[in-house]
Parts: C-alpha cells; sequence; structure tokens
C-alpha cells in the first residue's frame, strides 16, 4: 500500500470512528486544514517536477475529495443520530397526570369553586349557563324588567352610571344579573332553562356589602311553568349545594318589580356556636329572592304572556360562600391577600361533580 492509500484508509478509519460532531470536525481539521495532513500532501506538490505533481496532485485530490465526502456523509449521520436522541428524550405524555407540585401551587377563589358548583347542580337539572356584558343599558338593565321610570335604584347614589352619551342616554354597571335573562328572552326560544352568574356593581360600601358583589340568577319560561316547579327546583338545589339530605323551606310574600307575586325564601337551619347547619333547628335564614316573572316582562322581551309564563330567582353568590365554607368577612374576598386564598381556596384540580361530592371529590 502506498503511503497515500495508507493515509486515506487512516483518515477514513478516523472518520467512521468520530462519535459526535465535534470529534468529527477535530478529524476534519486533522486532514484538510491548514496543517492536515491531506494539505501538507498537497502542499509539498511545489517541489515535484511537473510530471510528478501531475500524477501525484491527482491522486492526492481523489484522496482529499474521498476524505471530504465520507465527513460530509458522517456528520449527516451524527445530526440525524442527534436529532432523534433529543426527540427521544423530549417525548412528552400528555396523558400522564398533573405533577403533584404544580397542581398544589395554586389555589381556586371560593367564589370561583361556588360558581362551579352551582354550574354543576344546575347543568344536572338541564340548565344552561349564560353570560353578559357588565356594562349595560338603562334599557335592559331597568326599563324591560319593569322598573317605573321614578324608582330609586335608578338614582345616582344607588347605581354606577356612566357619563350620558350624545342622545343623553347613560351606560350602567349592571345591578343584577338579570339582564341576561332579558337578553335570553329576546334571542331564545321557550323552553328556556338558563342560570346567569356574574358580577353586579351596587353603590354600596359596609361591613355587609362591597360595590361589587357576585350574584346567580336563574330563569324558566315554558307554557306551563308554576311555582311548584319553582320551588322543587330550589329544593334540589339548596340540598345539592349545603350537602344536606334535606331541606325545609319557608316562602314568605315580599315585592320586586320584575316578578308577581314575588317571594322571599328563608331555609331552616340551627346556630350553635356560631355555626349554621341547614336541614335542622328551628331557626331560619333569609336565603333568596323569587316569584313568577311579571307578564309586563314577558311582554317586553318578545314574549306573549298568554302563552308562556316562568319563573326565576336570584341569590347572593358571596354569602352563598361564606356560609357553605365559614367564611367571616365578606370583604376579605376582595382583598386579593395570597394568605387567605392559601387558606380558603380550594386546590384546582379538585372541581366539583355531582358524583364525585361538590366540595370534597
Ligand atoms: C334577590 C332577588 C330576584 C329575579 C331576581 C328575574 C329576572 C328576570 C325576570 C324576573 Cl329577567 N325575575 N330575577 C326574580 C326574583 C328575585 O332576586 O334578592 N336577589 C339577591
Amino acid at each position: 500500500m502506498t503511503d497515500i492509500s495508507a493515509l486515506q484508509a487512516s483518515i477514513l478509519a478516523d472518520v467512521a470512528a468520530a462519535a459526535d460532531e465535534a470529534s468529527l470536525e477535530t478529524v476534519r481539521v486533522g486532514a484538510l486544514g491548514k496543517k492536515g495532513s491531506v494539505s501538507a500532501l498537497l502542499a509539498g506538490l511545489g517541489k515535484m517536477s511537473p510530471d510528478e505533481r501531475k500524477s501525484e496532485g491527482a491522486k492526492i485530490n481523489l484522496v482529499k475529495d474521498a476524505v471530504a465526502g465520507a465527513i460530509a456523509q458522517r456528520r449527516a449521520a451524527l445530526k440525524e443520530t442527534a436529532l432523534e436522541a433529543r426527540l427521544a428524550g423530549e417525548r412528552l405524555d400528555v396523558t400522564l397526570p398533573a405533577r403533584e407540585q404544580g397542581a398544589s401551587l395554586g389555589r381556586v377563589h371560593p367564589i370561583s369553586q361556588v360558581m362551579d358548583e352551582l354550574a354543576a347542580i344546575f347543568a344536572d337539572m338541564g340548565f344552561s349557563i349564560a353570560e353578559g356584558p357588565d356594562i349595560e343599558t338603562d334599557d335592559y338593565n331597568f326599563t324591560k324588567l319593569n322598573f317605573p321610570p321614578d324608582h330609586p335604584a335608578r338614582e345616582m347614589h344607588d347605581t354606577f352610571f356612566f357619563e350620558p352619551d350624545a342622545h343623553g342616554r347613560r351606560k350602567l354597571l349592571r345591578t343584577h344579573t338579570s339582564p341576561v335573562q332579558v337578553r335570553a328572552m329576546l334571542t331564545k326560544a321557550p323552553p328556556i332553562r338558563v342560570i346567569c352568574p356574574g358580577r353586579t356593581y351596587r353603590c354600596d360600601s359596609d361591613q355587609t356589602h362591597t360595590p361589587m358583589f357576585h350574584q346567580v340568577e336563574g330563569l324558566v319560561v315554558d307554557r306551563s311553568s308554576h311555582l311548584g316547579h319553582l320551588k322543587w327546583i330550589l329544593e334540589e338545589f339548596l340540598k345539592a349545594f349545603f350537602e344536606t339530605k334535606s331541606v325545609s323551606l319557608r316562602f314568605r310574600p315580599s315585592y320586586f318589580p320584575f316578578t308577581e307575586p314575588s317571594m322571599e325564601v328563608d331555609v331552616r337551619c340551627s346556630r350553635k356556636g356560631g355555626e349554621i347547619r341547614f336541614g335542622e333547628g328551628d331557626d331560619w335564614l333569609e336565603i333568596l329572592g323569587c316569584g313568577m316573572v311579571h307578564p309586563n316582562v314577558l311582554r317586553n322581551c318578545g314574549l306573549d304572556p298568554a302563552e308562556y309564563q316562568g319563573f326565576a330567582w336570584g341569590v347572593g353568590i358571596d354569602r352563598l360562600a361564606m356560609l357553605k365554607y365559614g367564611l367571616p368577612d365578606l370583604r376579605a374576598f376582595f382583598e386579593a391577600d395570597v394568605r387567605w386564598l392559601r387558606h380558603y381556596g380550594f386546590r384546582p384540580l379538585d372541581f366539583p361533580t355531582l358524583a364525585g361530592g361538590l366540595s370534597a371529590p
């Protein structure tokens, strides 16, 4: 074997043996670099006779091409292997359960938890959930709901109004979620079964009132919906929500502009040592307001009261959360104190289901 072919064989062996791109580069520099072995042969051509130079030059160039080709091939192979190894290492099984650490970091606010519980309870009874804007028109918030023009809720000191527009119309922060039900009646054909949870606003701020609070309202409209249905739904709702075998309810006559008749509902409870329990005792706690949808409201929302009737109710979510989870101070709900949330919040993956138990899955 000539020196040249021995050199070629040795370089090709080194190329084949290079285990990664870095060692391949070392082989390349050692052969084809400025001071490389093949480059040294080429540099030696200058000292040769023209004939020698011609035959040796051709041989050396063949070696150079063979080496360069082998290096390119090896580099491509190494790149592919490296990519395959990376892909194998980065493979992610998205069906694995979330890591405990991530799941234990955040907390679900009690209000969000209660909203999720309400969704689970009412979805099971065939209700859908509707949402609407926080900024409403006077028409949807008051007029369509049968509030007379001089009703006190329309005063500046009760409701947050925006500046009037060019036509003198003032938008406002909705004072209840009823406008969402108005939108439902205007856009859907009965039978209607919706619950509308969301933020609501009133100019009110003391121990038990915050300017922003949360409400859930429910609405059922059909040809023959009646108070019997309403009572059953409220009973099932309160039983499921407070996770008690039975509840007993007391309906007292009341007044709302948008219902007739209107009622306030008390739930039987016991109060011992500052703890409220439902489904037992001789005390009563006012929990919600309800009634049959006023014929004017049906008419204002495009439904013929001679054909359809319905019932509705409204309940404060914040108070529901306080009662169920024993949270003493409403104002702490909105202080965004992470220590409070860490204590009273819920684990994010423990979302409520009827089958798994609402609050203790
Ligand atoms: C309460 C009382 C109530 C309603 C809300 C309603 C909505 C429409 C039509 C008729 Cl669109 N009624 N909602 C009815 C009765 C009572 O809320 O004390 N909430 C905290």
